[in-house]
């Protein structure tokens, strides 16, 4: 039944979004055209990334040119993307630079939650040497994070310049430190600990590897969630004398967390609200960088902190999440996005031990055999079973995302004008590296099929290519990109696709 309000709500809809006519209760017609002018962000070359715990080092054969399997599918996300490694488990590390060099003192840290247990490993400089190989194979480029909670400038120095001439041109930038906007929990007084305290000491540290690595280019403060930091830092800059080069201001996010909290589902991560916070930091971020003349990289996040939900996490709407958050992070200006993952040991210690996800599925009775055929942890974009390596879901929507890597992003209202039509779908146009238009819609929606007339220009002419991303329903474990080229041709610059509910589609027009 049409109620009056519901009547009204439409009617508004119809002036808001132009030609808009809703085809009944679960369809919506919208049309959009496609802005000539490049005027937007460029969206790196680099784009999509990774991001690994540094404890993945203690195993100095996972990132090494044996492991073809695991390059494979580095390569298959992307051609050329960047490696960051930090999380939780970077404050655990130490340099060891000979077989025989002893195991340094360290200061005493709180055992907390969540945190990881003070369990130090050694990062040698035989994992180094085959890092370096591994971004040879892959041609992706570094972020190396060297710790700071328990390291010492001298150390922090020395492996800086074992780092930077084995990695060469494929060091993207350093970082040093992991989230510190949490250090008060376990690793600094929280008495004392605030943004001024934690750019002494990073400067400090900073300082002692610009020294020993004068072309040393570094990315800060990778903070887990308070954006304000970036905006403090940014302030005190300019009073800063002689400061290292930071190219990067950078933050973590994930949309919720544990694995045990309720509203971490797929409705929650796929509503438009969600973005809209999503949008609220990359304001804030976005303008603290411009003061530093930076440029912002979200260098680690997921769905679900504390290693992922199953169900969630591991599942086909993760890839429509990490699409629609990826593009929307491009059109802020920024200059990638990391997603979290790994091995289910180096996520589960850098988080206490364990990850919470696998107690949810034992208390639903799920068997030992079944709970091992999800990934560990259960967010990850590739996912490691004994030797082999596979990509999830959630890469698969920042591979679609990726591909509008080295484009620029074309500024439109195309999210505000489908999300007025009454579906929950987001869309994003560039202008490819090849000079070529393309578009992608994101239908979120789980019920509500989708009618886009694309508009390219009058003089537009050449075949439509598209691309799709697709999975038979939002909680499956399996995401697909199907692409058809030369589907059928532009007539005076249109032409019209369909976009069906919990389905991802890229037009191009080659
Ligand atoms: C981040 C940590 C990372 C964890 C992740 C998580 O930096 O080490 O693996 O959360 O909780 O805060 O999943």
């Amino acid at each position: 039944m049409l109620t009056r309000r519901k009547f009204l709500t439409t009617t508004a809809c119809t002036v808001a979004a132009g030609r808009l006519h809703l085809l009944g209760q679960s369809n919506a017609w919208v049309a959009l055209s496609i802005p000539r002018d490049a005027t937007g962000p460029h969206m790196p070359i680099d784009f999509v990334g990774l991001s690994y715990e540094v404890q993945q080092l203690a195993d100095a054969s996972f990132f090494s040119a044996q492991n073809s399997g695991l390059i494979r599918e580095f390569k298959a996300l992307s051609t050329t993307g960047v490696l960051r490694l930090g999380g939780n488990t970077s404050e655990f590390a130490y340099w060891k630079s000979k077989p025989d060099s002893p195991e340094p003192e360290h200061p005493q840290v709180r055992e907390v939650v969540g945190e990881p247990k003070a369990q130090y490993y050694a990062v040698t400089p035989e994992a180094v040497r085959n890092l370096a190989e591994f971004l040879h194979a892959t041609r992706w480029n570094c972020i190396y994070g060297i710790g700071m909670g328990t390291n010492t400038p001298a150390r922090a120095a020395e492996e800086a310049v074992f780092v930077a001439e084995r990695l060469g041109d494929r060091l993207q930038y350093f970082q040093i430190g992991n989230e510190a906007d949490l250090f008060d929990r376990h690793l600094r007084d929280p008495k004392t600990w605030s943004p001024k305290a934690y750019l002494k000491e990073w400067l400090t540290l900073a300082r002692a590897i610009t020294a020993r690595v004068p072309t040393a280019k570094f990315g800060m403060p990778d903070v887990a969630g308070a954006v304000s930091w970036l905006t403090e830092i940014a302030d005190q800059w300019p009073s800063i004398q002689a400061p290292p080069r930071v190219t990067t201001l950078t933050h973590h996010y994930y949309f919720g967390g544990p694995a045990t909290n309720p509203d971490v589902n797929i409705p929650n991560l796929l509503k438009p609200a969600t973005m809209q916070k999503v949008q609220n930091t990359a304001n804030i971020a976005a303008a603290a960088a411009s003061k530093m003349g930076a440029r912002v990289r979200m260098t680690e996040g997921n769905t679900c902190y504390r290693g992922g939900k199953p169900g969630v996490s591991d599942v086909f709407a993760a890839a429509l999440w990490s699409a629609d958050y990826s593009l929307l992070l491009a059109s802020n200006d920024y200059s990638g996005v990391n997603l979290h993952g790994g091995t289910g040991k180096s996520v589960a210690n850098s988080v206490g031990g364990s990850l919470p996800g696998d107690a949810l599925l034992e208390a639903k009775g799920e068997t030992p055999e079944q709970i091992a055929a999800h990934p560990h942890p259960f967010y990850t974009p590739i996912a490691t079973f004994g030797s082999h390596h596979v990509l999830e879901p959630v890469a698969y929507g920042l591979k679609f995302a990726g591909s509008f890597s080295g484009g620029i992003l074309l500024k439109t209202e195309f999210s505000r004008k489908l999300q007025d039509a009454g579906v929950n779908a987001t869309a994003y146009a560039a202008k490819l590296r090849s000079g070529q238009a393309s578009v992608i819609i994101l239908n979120k929606d789980a019920a509500a099929d989708l009618e886009v007339e694309l508009d390219f220009g009058r003089d537009a002419n050449g075949v439509v290519q598209t691309e799709t991303l697709h999975a038979p329903a939002l909680g499956s474990r399996e995401a697909h990109i199907t692409t058809a080229t030369k589907t059928n041709s532009l007539k005076q610059g249109k032409c019209s696709v369909t976009v069906p509910h919990a389905t991802g589609l890229r037009v191009t027009v080659i």
